[in-house]
């Protein structure tokens, strides 16, 4: 079984770990990945495939903005949704964007995620190799050869943050009606605030996402904490789409009694491991902050997968207060964090311009934070 251990990527693969068995289908989900042996060549190439260049992501500004439109629109989930929700920590939302504003917004978005490509590499970098300087990184094939030569661990993932932060378009669809009144209901929250969002980037052959819940790294003192998990096209079932340890999220003894070593036998408390299969686009799966969850690694023979990651929370959490904390919420996205973190105490309301309120609309206070020109969409 795969472990959920203290080390320097929660979410990333252990090169000694174990493979996990998804008991349900009686086949081998994990696996160890093997990136760091691609040429830098390869993954470059695999980029180029799959996110759009520039040319094309000019074309995205020209967007009629009917997709706007309908995530201006608030939605609500079912009692069915809700009450599985509740007893699973995960859910699927069919259509949570539906497909033809999705389809616009995911042009936008893979515009702003290649603006973010070589600093995802520097994050990787600073969170794989302790001790190299991340900023020292200049291009995508020296991140690749530091991580060939001192990753402690396997390359899962890039992480590109708050691309809200640089598109306007997705600072739209982050704060929408419609994502933030189902981040609401299912917090059965009266208003709710944008904690991150965070595009995650497989490559085909990158390794596996490991077993881990995000509010681990989240230092925030709250139980309210949702992520809303949209992939950027549509997702057949040998995809690396989110497992989920059903109820995981409500295993208040897990925390409680066990050490982070105590934690790695998630098999002997017989947890029902559940994924939602194949997505169409516009499709999203929904999970609770101390839900665990895992990604397979993305097959060689595919194209990328990349899921748009999108976290709120419960208006009136504070920041955590280590003083008297059992331990201490994980680093790995404090690159994410660090702009309203270093701005705020221990104790005080989680209450900053980059954590903006959303739900309910009326009060949403998202400002243009935005980098980018105004005139991009
Ligand atoms: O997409 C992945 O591989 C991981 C996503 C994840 O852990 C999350 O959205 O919380």
């Amino acid at each position: 079984m795969q472990a959920i251990t203290e080390d320097a990527s929660p979410r990333s693969e252990h090169k000694d770990s174990k493979r996990l068995v998804n008991r349900d289908k009686g086949e081998q989900i994990g696996t160890v990945n093997n990136v760091e042996k691609q040429s830098p060549g390869k993954l470059q190439k695999n980029i180029k495939h799959v996110v759009k260049n520039e040319a094309e992501g000019e074309a995205s500004k020209q967007l009629d903005g009917r997709w706007k439109e309908a995530v201006d629109t608030e939605v609500k989930v079912s009692l069915k949704q809700l009450l599985q929700f509740e007893r699973t920590g995960h859910v699927l939302v069919r259509q949570l964007v539906p497909e033809e504003a999705m389809e616009e917004c995911a042009e936008e978005i893979w515009a702003a995620a290649r603006e973010q490509e070589l600093e995802a590499y520097r994050h990787r970098v600073a969170v794989l190799c302790p001790g190299v300087d991340a900023s020292s990184v200049s291009n995508i094939e020296q991140a690749l050869a530091v991580l060939a030569e001192h990753a402690t661990d396997e390359l899962g993932f890039l992480q590109m943050f708050n691309l809200h932060r640089y598109s306007r378009t997705v600072r739209e669809l982050v704060t929408s009606p419609r994502l933030a009144r189902v981040a609401a209901d299912l917090l059965g929250a009266s208003k709710v605030r944008l904690y991150q969002d965070c595009l995650f980037l497989k490559q085909p052959g990158f390794g596996a996402t490991n077993w881990h819940s995000d509010l681990n790294m989240v230092p925030l003192d709250t139980n309210a904490f949702v992520t809303l998990w949209i992939p950027l096209r549509a997702m057949d079932e040998d995809d690396s789409g989110l497992l989920f340890a059903s109820g995981s999220h409500r295993d208040f003894s897990l925390a409680y009694w066990q050490d982070l070593e105590g934690m790695e036998d998630l098999e002997r408390r017989e947890y029902l491991l559940e994924d939602h299969g194949a997505l169409d686009l516009g499709d999203a799966t929904c999970h609770h902050g101390w839900c665990l969850h895992y990604a397979s690694p993305q097959p060689e023979d595919s194209d990328a997968r990349a899921a748009l990651s999108i976290s709120y929370f419960a208006d009136g959490a504070r920041v955590l207060d280590t003083r008297h904390a059992r331990r201490k919420p994980h680093d790995e996205d404090a690159w994410s964090f660090r702009g309203w973190r270093q701005a705020l105490r221990e104790g005080d309301l989680a209450n900053h311009p980059l954590l903006p309120l959303v739900y309910p609309a009326a009060l949403n206070d998202r400002k243009d934070v935005t980098k980018r020109k105004k005139t991009r969409r």
